[in-house]
């Protein structure tokens, strides 16, 4: 996080506090999906255009990025919050670009593949998250995928997640990102539990 109050008069100034968010997840999750999403539901705070760094066939090579400011109401002055949220590239070969664009981060939402054939690389995928992330950065996760039948369930996700990272992540959202279904639910709750440590 970067922190700049705007003046040192002794006047109540807005302050500026910038943070970095990530999306990780494993291939093909629905971490673009659910950025663009959110860039769609937000699009009055945002700075500007979403910038992609895709292959042709649209995978993630290095990252999606958009960046929004909210103000928020801080006792007698405003709170300019510059959030700049990027996707990062699924695609195990390419974990060194992942932890470059992901490096320095006040928080990371979770995308996890539900479908049944995905479990694997979503588990693998969330125990590199865990390597990579300091301790005590708020996680959120997403259970995604909840609009295909066979997929394993928020509760059950939260379930296997605690086995081994219990106090790891704030909780667990049941998301359909091609819908945009409780994205912004995402994204506000892991805003928010940044924000909280930050105080
Ligand atoms: N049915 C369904 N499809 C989804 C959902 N989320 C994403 N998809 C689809 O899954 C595919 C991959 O989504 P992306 O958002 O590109 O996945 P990604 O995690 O960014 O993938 P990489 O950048 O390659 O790691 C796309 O065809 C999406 O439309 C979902 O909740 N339900
Ligand atoms: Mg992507």
């Amino acid at each position: 996080m970067i922190n700049t109050p705007s003046s040192s008069q002794p006047t109540a100034q807005p302050t500026l506090v910038q943070l970095k968010i990530i999306y990780w997840g494993p291939a093909e999750a629905g971490k673009t999906t659910s950025l663009m999403a959110v860039a769609e539901i937000f699009s009055r705070f945002r700075l500007d255009d979403v910038i992609k760094v895709q292959t042709t066939a649209g995978r993630t090579l290095w990252n999606e990025y958009t960046a929004f400011q909210f103000t928020i109401p801080s006792g007698s002055t405003t709170t300019n919050i510059v959030v700049h949220l990027s996707a990062l590239t699924g695609q195990e070969r390419f974990l060194n670009t992942r932890e470059f664009a992901g490096a320095s981060i006040d928080g990371a939402i979770f995308v996890a593949d539900c479908r049944p054939e995905f479990a694997q690389a979503s588990a693998r995928s969330f125990e590199e998250l865990m390597a990579f992330a300091p301790l005590g950065t708020p996680v959120i996760v997403q259970a995604n995928f909840q609009d295909i039948p066979a997929s394993m369930r928020p509760q059950k996700l939260e379930a296997v997640l605690n086995t081994r990272w219990k106090g790891r992540f704030v909780k667990v959202v049941p998301t359909v990102a091609t819908t945009g279904l409780n994205v912004s639910a995402a994204f506000l709750d892991l805003l928010y539990a940044v924000l909280c440590k930050q105080k």
